[in-house]
Formats: C-alpha cells, structure tokens, sequence
C-alpha cells in the first residue's frame, strides 16, 4: 500500500470522491465523459474498442472510491495482510465480474441501450487475463475474489506477463502455439505504479566484512532489473471493499546505454534491456533447455524479492519484529519458495538481525500449500545455477539446511540415510535445492489441497518430515468461487436458486442444501432441465459463432476439460469413444441401443510435452473420422474446441450433463473443474481421485459414477507388476479399440502416425489407462441406464448443486484463515 508521496492535503480530499456511476443517467453521463476525454473520440466516431474501453473504465471509476478507502483502511488498521505469493492467476474476463460486484449489471445495460450499444458485443472485447496454465492458477483467482467477499485484508502478489498462456490453435488436428497478446490494446483494469518500483538484483558474488566488529555477509550483485507493481482492483461482491492484485513488470535499469548507441552497435545497446525485460514477458516459458529454467529461477526470485521489498518498507518504523503479526505470506506450491531465503537476507544482511531472530520471525511469516503428487513436479534447482543467480541464497539455504539436518540428528542419530533422504540439498543426480523441502521446513504450516492428497502427502511425499512435524501438516481442501462460476456463468440456474431459496446462498454456499427438498418436486425439476436445455443452446450458439460446430439435439453433454497430461488421462476417455464406435460400425451393436452423446474436449498442452501433443492430434483424428461416418450420425459426436480457457470454461460446464473426472487414483492432487461441473449440475462420472472423493461422499453413491482401482489398490497393482500387455489380452474389446487406433484407421491408413501411442500404452502405460479400462466402461454404461430415466437424472443433478456448497472457494478462505493464517476479516 503506497504511503502518500506528500503532506498535501483538503478537506474534500478526507474521503474518497462518491462513486459518479449509480445511476443509469449517471452511468451514461461518466462513459460519455470516459469516450470523450480518456478515447479522445465522440460516439458517433466511436469503435467498439472504444465503447468497450470507455465503459470499463466507467466500472473502473466506481469501484475507485471504494478502492481508495480500503487501501487506506487496510493501512491504517493492524489487520494481518494475507500476501499471497502466485506466479500464476488465471483470471478470466473482468469486466462481467466487476459489474457483478459493483452491483451495476442492471444499470449499466439500461445505460448502454440508452446510448444505442449492445453490452454484450462490448462483453467479447475483452481478452481475458491468461495469466495462469490451469488449476493452480485459476485456484489463485478464486481464493483472491474470496478474500476480497469476505473482507479480508489480501495482496496477491505475481508477475504481469506480457504474454499468458498461449492461444491454442489446431492445424491438421495438430496444436499450434500462437502468442497470448492479451495486452495489444492495453487493459482498462490496470494501473502502473512506476514510483513503487523495486530493484531485484542477481548473480556477483558474496563476501564477508566487518562491521564494528561483528563478521557480516552481503551479497553484492552483478546485474539487476527494476520491478514496476501494477495494481489491479479485487472487487467483492457486493460488500463495498476491493482489495489488490499487484502484479510486477521487469524493466531495464538503463533502459538505453546511448554511449552504445551512438558508437552504431544498435543490437548491443537494446540487448540488456532486452535480457533484463524478458524476465516478466512470457508465462512459463519453456523449460525444456537450461536458458528457459535460468529465466524461470529469474523470474520467481523477480517477483518474491520485489514483493517482499513492497512489504518491508511499510513496516511501521522499520521494525522487522512485528512482521509475523502484520503478515503472511503464502506460498502457491514451490514456485515461490525462493521467498525464504531473501526474508531472511533481508533481515539478516540489510535490517541486521541476529540469525536465529531472523529464523524466528521467517518461520511464523511462511506457509506453503502443495499442489501435486508428481515426484517430478517437485521443483529442484541446480545449486550451480541457484549459485551463479543467487550466491548468498545459496549460503543462507545451506546453513538453514546444516542447522536442521542438526535438529535431525539430535533426534536419530547419524542416521546416514535418514540426513540425506530429509537434506534440503539432493547430492544425485546433480546437487540440487530441493524446494518443497526447504518450504516444509521454514513453513508454519505445509496443507494439501484435498483430503486424499493430503493424506498423501504426508504418508507418501513427505513421510520424513510428517513424523519430524506431525503437527504442521493439514489439509484444506480446495473451492470455487460461485460468484463467477454460479452467477455469471449460470445466471438461469443461479435465478432459479434464488427463487426457490431467496438470496444470500452466493455468500454462504452450504445454503444450497435448502435445495434438497426441491429435487422431489416435478415443476422445479423441470424447470432444471430447461435451464440446462437453455444452457446447451447458448453453448451451442458459441460453438457455432467461434468455432462453426455444435452439439446434436437432445445428445448427452459429455465434458471432460482439463490442461491435457497423461495423469488426467484424456486416453481412457478417447479409448470409450473408439470402442462405441467400433462397436457400432463393425455391427456388433445397434446404433439405435447407443446413448446419443457428444464429447467434449478442451485441453491445452505443454508446448515441449511430446506425448500430450500427440494425444492431441489423436482425439481430433477420431473426431474427424467420427463426425464425418454416417453410420454413428445422431448418436456421436466429438467436437474439441481448441484454446481452452476460464471464458469457455464458463460457457461448458453450465451446460453438461456429465463431469468426466477419470484421473488415475493418486495423481490428482484435488482438481477444481470437478467441483464446478457438480455446482452446475452435471453428474461426475470419477475415480477415488483428489477432491472426487470428497464430491462422491457429499453428494453419495447414488448421484456419482465411482469407478476405477483405488489409491491402494494402484499401489498393489504396481507392486505385483503392472504388465499393460496382458489387459489387452485379456479384454476383446478394448483390444479392439487399440487395435482400431494402430491399425491407421484414424490417420489415413497410416498405422505410424499414433504408433507411439499405442506402444506407451502397451509397454509402458504409467497412469495405467487399460488396467482401469474395463471398469470405466461399466461405470459408462451404468451412466447409460441413469441417463435414460430422465426424472431421476435430473433429480441426481439438483442434489449434486444442493450438496456440494461445502467447495465455496469462501469456505476454504475460512479455513486459511483459522488454521493457518489465524487472520481475520478487516471489520
Ligand atoms: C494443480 C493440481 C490440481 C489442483 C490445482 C489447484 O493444478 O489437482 O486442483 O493445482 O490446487 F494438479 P492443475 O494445473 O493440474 O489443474
Ligand atoms: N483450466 C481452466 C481454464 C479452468 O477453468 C480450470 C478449472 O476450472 C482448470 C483448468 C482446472 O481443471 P481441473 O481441475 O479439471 O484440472
């Protein structure tokens, strides 16, 4: 929170401006203002551009006021700052959503048919925020507008990308990578604050020296780079108060070394600035070669030091013993680790703290969450990289590391194996910081994201270090926020709800259960089934408009959308699609006895994941072939949209029937898509997987499709050895599906276009898609014979909505709240 930059002051300047928006007169007179003065240009000269810049800026202009004050509020109050460390937020649209917040909806569209425009054009003007991969991202976005609902005092802070996520593209069913350029036209949500600019500096080296007679270190750099905040307003939902997302931009600290210039090297003269701005320019750039993992260590080290920094100068006269009480810092998995070891240089090298006062204070300010269960997701650095960018981390990373493996060894001894299996530095199979180990053990707490995976980690991931701290590993499982995901993206449902049970469930979703009673009443549920009915139409009006497909009538909406990654296992899915289509056009089944589906995908994948991409290819080759056999014509359908995002996730989910959540036991640390589909309605159809297990206990056995080997028994399976080959031995027809695929059937009759495929699932088969293959597709046609009793289908559905409030992203707030951040809402 900026401090004021002089002592100005005037009576009318004691509380913010009123907002001018509150009225549709008012709302057209600040837009026509906006268009006028910020565009330059009068309507009638107006773009849609334009119209859809001045009108977010209007929104803007109200939720100032309040802005203002919170950030005076937040200042003035001691409420404890929850700074939310993320290298990724996905955020999706904002302007729908800060219309929500504001409460403007209604005025603002009369405003705008007032003035002859249609909002809803202005609406798709808006290139969302991509500024996350997946879950993990989108999970930060939901916990920030939750914090912001429930008035608590919150920063998110991460990096400003200049490009998000890629834009997918297909090109012969094949991913294309295009650039995300989110922000060619500028956005009206954020706001530089070039004044606040930190300088994060890297690589030199360390020395010691004396001073007055104490041996201090300090770190003295070689390069470094200036990080500009931009804020960006978090706007509750109807309760007056926004809260801030400062994300960091890197520029160059000589921006442009005229000497250089002026000598004719041009190239010379812009390469530094170049090298130092790269740093916030792309999310997650390739990592496959050592120059895309350098730039990834710059760019969490960037944005942690920078967002440490913006913490520290506020603190009130410098004192860093107050900074457990005044904040938090949770760190979103291991990308912002990193963070650790600079509080500690901070207070250490620059405020001059002993050092077990400086482990004191670090340890109560640090808490980590864990989002996987993939050993190889677990970030390790290279300490001759971690070295050469960061030498006095390094130092400090080693002796928090020599003063724990001592706690250990007061505990067991020269137990040789037990100190290197907890040693924050692996020795194999290159000496590396292990960063999930170094947030274990400087964090107050370390949670997972769902009962499972909590479990999980503690008895699988961590082991060591649950029994050395049985007391700081919990859970909390992960949620959704129902204000972008009910409201906006299910406004027939949400309307629905209301009428049945008043308002106030947006706020306090376990309200929802009021809805239990409802499911037995034949109008309300056909009232369900036509918002649903309605929901598919606008889907298909969106799928016809972008993408020139849509769905069939009266088909089952099948959905499975998810980052695409072998663990999620989009090939279970793919083999279930191959195997009614064999078996309709060999003849062995009747189309007339098959369910009339469509499958939906959306699914990006890593641009250097080798095997995701293929996987790619493979779904929109047996769509193409699929699509294209009038002997399934009217019973199935694939359609793959490609670019899946939060815009098209809020235009799916509301409309499915059917939540395909089929990851192998184990390997999904929570999921939240699962939890949206099950707000909106769909039945899932799941394996004992993450958050399933919490969805299927809520909603019960009854309204949930479990299939699939459990955790343990994967385990089992593995420990007698797992030998692909012999399912598709022993089962006709998922050897007839595989079999299809190798044969070429679905690449011109060229049988080595998807042979890698058929190999890894044959040989090799890590997620173990044929050993749980047989099972999905019994679970599929117990899915069938529901489907087929409408009643009782939509019954299913409407306990699904009324028995998962429990995943409110509010209510995993509360639980950070109590069990880790011991923070409370500012009053
Ligand atoms: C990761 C995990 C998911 C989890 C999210 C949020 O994200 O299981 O739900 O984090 O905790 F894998 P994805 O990128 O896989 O969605
Ligand atoms: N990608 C997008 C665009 C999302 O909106 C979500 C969550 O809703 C996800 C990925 C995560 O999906 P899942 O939890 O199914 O992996």
């Amino acid at each position: 929170t900026p401090a004021p930059a002089t002592g100005a002051t005037h009576p009318l300047a004691l509380a913010p401006v009123a907002g001018p928006a509150s009225s549709v007169d008012g709302f057209v007179r600040q837009f026509l203002r906006n268009l006028n003065y910020e565009r330059g240009v009068t309507l009638s000269a107006s773009n849609v551009a334009d119209r859809y810049f001045a009108f977010a800026m209007t929104v803007r202009d109200y939720l100032m006021a309040r802005w203002l004050e919170d950030l005076r509020r937040q200042l003035a109050s001691k409420a404890k700052v929850v700074c939310y460390l993320s290298a990724e937020y996905l955020l999706g649209r904002q302007l729908d959503n800060n219309l929500l917040a504001s409460g403007l909806t209604d005025i603002a569209t009369e405003a705008m048919a007032a003035c002859g425009i249609d909002i809803y054009e202005l609406r798709e003007q808006e290139v969302e925020p991509g500024l996350g991969n997946g879950g993990l991202g989108r999970l930060a976005a939901c916990f920030i507008d939750s914090l912001a609902t429930m008035g608590v005092a919150n920063v998110g802070y991460g990096i400003r990308y200049e490009y998000g996520i890629f834009r997918q593209t297909f090109e012969d069913g094949q991913q294309v990578e295009q650039p995300d350029s989110w922000l060619t036209m500028g956005s009206p949500w954020e706001f530089p604050h070039p004044e606040f600019a930190q300088d994060v500096r890297f690589g030199g080296h360390t020395e010691t020296y004396d001073d007055d007679g104490v041996t201090r270190s300090r770190w003295i750099p070689a390069w470094g780079v200036k990080a500009v905040p931009y804020n960006y307003m978090v706007p509750g939902y109807l309760n007056g108060r926004v809260n801030t997302l400062r994300l960091w931009r890197a520029k160059a600290t000589n921006a442009f070394d005229l000497r250089i210039f002026n000598s004719g090297d041009f190239e010379e003269a812009v390469r530094s600035q170049t090298y130092a701005e790269n740093i916030s320019q792309v999310l997650y750039p390739e990592d496959s070669t050592p120059q895309g993992k350098e730039l990834r260590l710059q760019q969490q080290y960037f944005f942690v030091a920078a967002s440490i920094a913006d913490v520290v100068r506020l603190l009130p006269n410098g004192d860093p013993s107050t900074l457990p009480d005044r904040v938090i810092f949770q760190l979103n998995d291991t990308h912002p680790v990193i963070a650790v070891p600079e509080l500690m240089r901070v207070l250490v090298d620059d405020m001059h703290l002993e050092w077990d006062a400086a482990w004191e204070i670090t340890q109560k300010c640090f808490a980590y969450t864990c989002h996987t269960l993939l050993p190889e997701a677990l970030e390790v650095w290279s300490v001759e990289l971690l070295g050469r960018l960061l030498p006095r981390h390094l130092e400090i990373i080693y002796r928090i590391n020599e003063e724990f493996l001592d706690r250990v060894r007061e505990r067991y001894g020269d137990d040789l194996m037990r100190l290197r299996d907890m040693s924050i530095i692996a020795e194999f199979p290159e000496r590396s910081v292990r960063m999930a180990y170094l947030a274990t053990i400087a964090g107050a707490k370390v949670n997972g994201v769902a009962e499972l995976h909590s479990q999980l980690l503690r008895d699988k991931v961590l082991p060591q270090f649950s029994e050395f701290f049985p007391d700081k590993f919990i859970n909390v499982t992960n949620g959704i926020t129902p204000r972008r995901f009910i409201k906006l993206a299910n406004p027939g449902l949400s309307d629905l709800i209301t009428e049945a049970i008043g308002t106030g469930w947006l706020t306090d979703l376990e309200r929802l259960r009021e809805l239990e009673s409802y499911a037995e009443n034949p109008d309300f549920r056909t009232a369900f089934a036509e918002v649903k009915a309605a929901n598919k139409r606008h889907l298909n009006d969106v799928l016809r408009a972008r993408d020139g497909f849509e769905i069939a009538d009266g088909h089952m909406v099948d959905v499975m959308v998810k980052r695409l990654h072998e663990y999620k296992r989009q090939m279970l899915k793919l083999l279930h699609i191959v195997t009614l289509y064999e078996g309709i056009t060999s003849g062995r089944v009747a189309a007339a006895d098959v369910t009339p589906r469509t499958f939906v995908f959306g699914a990006k994948a890593a641009p250097g994941y080798v095997m995701a991409k293929r996987i790619i290819h493979l779904i929109n080759a047996v769509g193409k072939v699929v699509n294209a056999d009038p002997r399934v014509e009217g019973r199935l359908g694939v359609l793959f949209p490609p670019n899946y995002n939060v815009t098209l996730a809020e235009r799916l989910i509301p409309a499915a029937d059917l939540s395909e959540q089929i990851s192998l036991a184990g390997k999904e640390a929570s999921g939240t898509g699962n939890m949206k589909f099950a707000l909106n309605g769909a039945l899932t159809i799941g394996t004992d997987d993450g958050a399933n297990v919490e969805i299927r206990e809520l909603v019960g056995d009854d309204h949930f499709f479990l299939f699939g080997q459990s955790e343990p028994e994967v385990e089992a399976l593995w420990a007698r050895g797992y030998r692909p080959a012999d399912f598709y031995q022993a089962d006709d027809s998922l050897r007839r599906a595989i079999d299809l695929i190798a044969s070429g059937a679905f690449s011109g009759g060229d049988a080595s276009v998807f042979e890698p495929i058929v190999s890894n699932l044959l040989y090799d088969d890590r997620f173990m898609v044929l050993a749980d293959y047989s099972s999905y597709l019994q679970a599929q046609e117990r899915v069938d014979a529901a489907y087929a009793d409408t009643e009782s289908w939509t019954r299913s559905a409407i306990l699904n909505v009324a028995r998962t409030g429990y995943f409110s992203s509010d209510r995993s707030m509360r639980d950070y709240l109590d069990r880790i951040w011991r923070a409370e809402p500012v009053r």
